[in-house]
């Protein structure tokens, strides 16, 4: 079984008759568009693909396809994938808007950096409801990781203050910092997690840093503009894409990398802790076509 089995394939392929004339790439398409990829991207795919096959001298739909996964791998290198975790305490924060995966991320990233015997602690910084610093805590007592928390409706500045000064005393490899999507309002959002990353900066101002977006692959385009929105206020070194199970947007990936220009670094699959791994483009691109 491949990690990417659950996701929906883009099935021109095996469906097409033998030739690459136009319909087959007007179909190639259309099945791009319908899987979210986004109008210009591909088109962008698609020339490319047209080109490379001319320049190949390809004829058969099957050296097509190996092509065609090789332009979908090519397009989503968008930059190094690996978390930047090299310095100790390194700090990882995971923001985007309610429900994408933000915390169950969180719980599958510190369990397997703690089967790869690294010192890990969770931030509870999502105070916005009692019920995020109880699903992190589950995760943790699961993980075997410690986790710093405070009370519901708690400054999260705060709470992120207690954990950096926690990894320091404590010797921590890796702090992920769980952090609220919903605020009364965007702007209300942006200033909590610009101010969380100044306490950080001012913290621990040597330490590797990441921030992923969190994103449901399920939602699409509407994910993209999100993306986009968040990216211009927190600055974002990478995107984990979630709900890639069963969902016919598979595209969105491809999307995201070349109109973001950000690299997806982990991609989900389900709910368990073994359903995510950093994400592979040339595995991706493959399950995909
Ligand atoms: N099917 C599926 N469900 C997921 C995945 N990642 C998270 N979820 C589920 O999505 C829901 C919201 O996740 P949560 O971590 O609470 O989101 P948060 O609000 O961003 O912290 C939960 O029911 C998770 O189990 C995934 O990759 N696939
Ligand atoms: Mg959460």
């Amino acid at each position: 079984m491949g990690f990417f089995d659950k996701l929906k394939k883009i099935n021109i392929f095996a469906s097409f008759g033998s030739e690459l004339n136009d319909d087959f790439y007007d179909e190639l398409e259309e099945s791009l568009i319908l899987a979210d990829t986004g109008m210009d991207v591909t088109l962008e795919l698609v020339e490319e693909l047209k080109s490379r096959v001319r320049r190949e001298g390809i004829k058969t739909l099957e050296e097509a396809r190996s092509c065609m996964v090789q332009v979908i791998a090519d397009a989503l290198s968008a930059g190094d994938t690996a978390l930047n975790l090299s310095t100790r305490p390194s700090v990882v924060l995971f923001i985007g808007v309610n429900g994408v995966g933000k915390t169950t991320t969180i719980g599958k990233i510190g369990y397997q950096l703690k089967g790869q015997r690294k010192k890990v602690l969770f931030c509870a910084a999502d105070t916005f409801r009692a019920a995020a610093a109880e699903q992190l805590t589950i995760w943790a007592d699961r993980a075997g990781v410690d986790i710093i928390k405070q009370h519901e409706g708690a400054d999260p500045a705060a709470v992120v203050f207690d954990a950096m000064s926690a990894a320091r005393a404590r010797g921590t490899d890796v702090v992920l910092v769980d952090t609220a999507g919903r605020l009364h309002n965007k702007q209300n959002l942006m200033n909590e997690l610009n101010k969380i990353s100044r306490v950080i900066d001012r913290e621990l101002p040597d330490s590797a840093r990441e921030t992923l977006l969190v994103l449901d692959a399920t939602t699409g385009q509407n994910g993209l503009i999100q993306a986009k929105q968040f990216k211009e206020a927190a600055g974002i070194t990478g995107i984990v894409l979630t709900k890639l199970d069963g969902t016919a947007k598979g595209g969105i990936a491809i999307a995201i990398a070349k109109e973001l220009g950000v690299p997806v670094k982990y991609a989900g699959v389900g709910e368990g802790v073994d359903d995510l791994k950093p994400f592979d483009a040339a595995e991706f691109a493959q399950a995909l076509i």
